[in-house]
């Protein structure tokens, strides 16, 4: 595909190489250690699949500098969740609140804030575009996805992360709770992150307290706020309207890459 017709570039090639080994298994013995995600991540065919994936288009969004950070970032879509279990979660300052990460994993788990935070971070200044047609640059911190799958093994059948939120849609029915979709290739690009710092601060609820996701190269709207589980699944077609988030089911692209 990308050989055919882009010139080729065996440096970068190399180096893309080189960054993939180090994200998926560099710096933790213990999981290139493990037969699972080595059969997972590890695997010269999904390696090959994501060196692809990142050669056909630019690897990395922009990141920009504090000086251009946008002073007021615009909130958008929910600011403030009408669910009870997550009014009395933030209002004990999510002290109760746990993310659950379950289905096609070999490890289910629920992670309080302060596991989280004690996971490897990234931190990383970015601009926000939403369809709508106006943009913010924000900085965030959190953990990066690939963080996680690495520590639920994701099943070999696994396609896709699937995003449940706390905040429904339409006069507080649950039914019609946000969610989103990645496919695991974007899972764990290195900036796919589960922000619970916004400039430097906890995460505001207008924002999506006390976790949302960042996928710097695709549109606002794929960016989850208010994130309670992350379910890996092989197809999203049985979830909510079956087109792989809320407002994909209202007609929206599934991949919305910038
Ligand atoms: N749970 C949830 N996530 C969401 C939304 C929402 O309404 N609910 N809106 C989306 C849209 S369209 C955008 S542009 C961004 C807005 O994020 P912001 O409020 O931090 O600007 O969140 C996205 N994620
Ligand atoms: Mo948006």
């Amino acid at each position: 595909m990308a050989s055919d017709d882009k010139p080729r570039a065996p440096g970068r090639r190399a180096v893309t190489t080189a960054a993939l080994g180090s994200l998926l298994l560099g710096g933790c013995d213990r999981l290139a250690g493990n037969p699972k995600v080595q059969g997972w991540l590890g695997s010269a065919s999904r390696l090959s699949l994501l060196v692809q994936h990142w050669l056909a288009g630019d690897a990395l969004a922009p990141e920009y500098t504090e000086a251009d950070i946008t002073r007021s970032f615009k909130g958008n879509g929910t600011q403030d969740p009408d669910d009870d279990e997550y009014q009395a979660l933030a209002a004990s300052g999510f002290a109760e609140w746990k993310l659950l990460v379950d289905g096609l994993v070999a490890r289910p788990v629920q992670y309080s804030l302060a596991d989280l935070r004690a996971m490897p971070a990234r931190t990383q200044i970015t601009r926000h575009d939403c369809v709508e047609g106006w943009s913010c640059i924000g900085k965030w911190t959190g953990v990066p996805l690939a963080e996680i799958l690495q520590r639920v093994e994701p099943k070999g059948a696994a396609r896709f992360a699937v995003f449940h939120c706390a905040d429904p849609m339409e006069n507080g029915n649950p039914a019609t709770k946000y969610y989103e979709s990645i496919d695991l290739i974007e899972a764990v690009h290195p900036q796919t992150i589960l922000a619970y710092e916004m400039n430097g601060t906890a995460l505001p609820v207008a924002h999506g307290a006390p976790l949302r996701l960042r996928v710097e190269r695709q549109l606002g709207y794929k960016m989850a706020k208010y994130v309670m589980r992350i379910e890996l699944v092989e197809d999203f077609r049985s979830i909510g309207g079956g087109n792989g988030g809320y407002w994909e089911d209202q007609g929206y692209a599934w991949y919305a890459g910038i």
